[in-house]
């Protein structure tokens, strides 16, 4: 309903005639506030949208190739020569990807350009990169242009890491006479790297930039160590933000970038509460700014392919880090590193495959699909929109359950005809309106009377974009061979910011 409220302002201001000005009557017509769907006011800060589908690819691959592959160090310092890069056969970024699709991923990130500076494309923007090289597959490689042409055939996420720092660079970090870094390096070469990769697909989802500030390497000759204080500036973020969005418009600039965060560790683990604003493995529920985690791991024991780092994690390891990071409010992103032949070596292929059979027979088949729902509290239906517990079970994540305003704590409650053996349970908050729960309980019950709680220890506090709790309280442990009986599971928000809003509940 649209309500005229007129309103009497005194105003004063310095330079305008005061005659016309110091005292204006106007209509203030609030039909802005009209909320016909009854939809939960937001929870501030909320995700952009480009954010809320960054999230949504939750497990990609990342490829770690490059001059270091053919060398063996871990980060190369900038002086070596082009001719080192050396690939067996021509690299080959579609088995790349292939593969991490066996393990369940959706996407992928390809290293394009490490801190040694030298370029997997032939970029306008430096001499260090494949067309120099003295081998002939080199001279073939373009793997931007090759990782995005099969990413979109196999329609999966795609996006590049590309190196601020660069070792390389005779620009990077350099001053000028009086002491002042000269932006040469972010316009003309760093920038540009970045619109060149940029022109490899507009659709890609995340630049990947870490937040290497600088040490010793080859810059040109000068043989040096150079550092810079603060890479939000030196790199003129803000700019490039605009800049590669104009170009990209779902592009996320992770890390230094600021608009997905680091989880803080290199170990595949976020924290059981852990908030998609603030910093590090658990967030900070007071923070202004939505910065949602991604946890980088390895399943090697180097981010490059090296002889000496050859052997891979089991697939119940990559498990156990899928339940720890995207079971806890994170996307994970797994590195694979492919080797001299430019492919991912035929045991990571089994390992993928291993684990994709894992996601898909642990958590894939709902059993909430069959169960009948109900919520202790379902927020007043709007004019084409309803909250009903039922579209938690809908396989619709646009439709979402919520309760009235003021009530913050609610009951749910899933019921079979028949006695269901589970294990895991995964909930999922419509995040577009912020993320609200602070505290949950989840419990079974064969009789509907007498209930026992479920996960153990683990803390069952926030949700956000996805929490999976196991039910015996172990991501550690491998798979239980028996679940536990129910006829009826509940789960109770006990604490929310506001309202809670969930578009998804599963049980396996
Ligand atoms: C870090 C780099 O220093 C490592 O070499 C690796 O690339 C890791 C994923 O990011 O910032």
């Amino acid at each position: 309903m649209k309500k005229i409220v007129p309103v009497l302002l005194a105003l004063t201001l310095t330079g305008l005639p005061t005659d016309s000005f110091a005292q204006s009557e106007f209509t203030l017509t609030t039909d802005v506030l009209a909320n016909p769907e009854n939809e939960p006011a937001p929870v501030f800060p909320v995700p952009s949208e480009r954010q809320l589908k960054w999230n949504q690819t939750e497990f990609y691959g990342f490829f770690h190739y490059g001059m270091n592959t053919y060398t063996g160090k871990s980060w190369g310092d900038g002086a070596e020569s082009e001719n080192l890069f050396a690939p067996t056969q021509k690299p080959n970024p579609r088995q790349w990807l292939e593969t991490v699709k066996k393990a369940g991923m959706r996407g992928g990130i390809a290293v394009v350009k490490h801190h040694d500076g030298f370029c997997l494309w032939p970029t306008a923007t430096t001499t260090h990169n494949v067309t120099n090289s003295s081998n002939q597959y080199a001279k073939e490689t373009n793997i931007p242009k090759d990782f995005a042409e099969a990413a979109k055939d196999l329609g999966m996420k795609y996006g590049f890491y590309v190196s601020p720092w660069d070792r390389n660079s005779a620009y990077w970090g350099e001053k000028d006479a009086d002491g002042n870094y000269t932006s040469t390096y972010t316009n003309n070469v760093f920038f540009r790297q970045c619109a060149e990769l940029s022109e490899y697909g507009k659709d890609q989802f995340e630049m990947w930039f870490d937040g290497a500030t600088g040490n010793n390497g080859y810059y040109g000759g000068a043989n040096e160590t150079r550092t810079i204080p603060n890479a939000y500036t030196y790199y003129d973020i803000p700019n490039l933000r605009d800049s590669i969005h104009n170009a990209c418009p779902d592009i996320i600039l992770w890390g230094t970038g600021g608009e997905a965060r680091w989880i803080g560790n290199e170990d595949g683990w976020a924290g059981e509460t852990c908030w998609s604003y603030g910093d590090g493995e658990y967030g900070d529920e007071n923070a202004w700014k939505w910065n949602a985690g991604e946890s980088d791991a390895k399943a090697t024991g180097e981010w490059f392919w090296s002889e000496a780092h050859q052997s891979v994690k089991s697939a119940e390891t990559l498990f156990k880090m899928y339940l720890e990071t995207v079971g806890r409010n994170a996307t994970f992103i797994l590195n694979f590193p492919p080797d001299k032949s430019g492919e991912l070596p035929a045991a990571y292929v089994t390992v993928c495959e291993e684990l994709g059979n894992m996601l898909r027979t642990r958590l894939g088949n709902d059993l909430a699909k069959s169960a009948t729902i109900t919520a202790s509290n379902e927020r007043t239906a709007g004019t084409g929109r309803d909250y009903l517990a039922q579209n938690m079970i809908d396989a619709d994540s646009t439709t979402y359950w919520a309760t009235n305003d003021g009530q913050n704590t609610a009951e749910i409650v899933l019921s079979w005809d028949t006695e269901q053996e589970v294990r895991y349970v995964t909930l999922m908050e419509n995040i577009r309106l912020g993320q609200r729960v602070k505290a949950f309980t989840i419990e079974t019950s064969t009789d509907g009377q007498t209930w026992t709680k479920r996960g153990g220890n683990i803390r069952t506090t926030t949700i956000g974009y996805k929490r999976i709790i196991p039910l015996n309280g172990s991501t550690s442990s491998s798979y239980p061979t028996t679940g536990f009986k129910a006829k009826y599971l509940r789960v109770k928000i006990t604490d929310s910011k506001a309202c809670p809003t969930l578009h998804t509940l599963s049980v396996y």
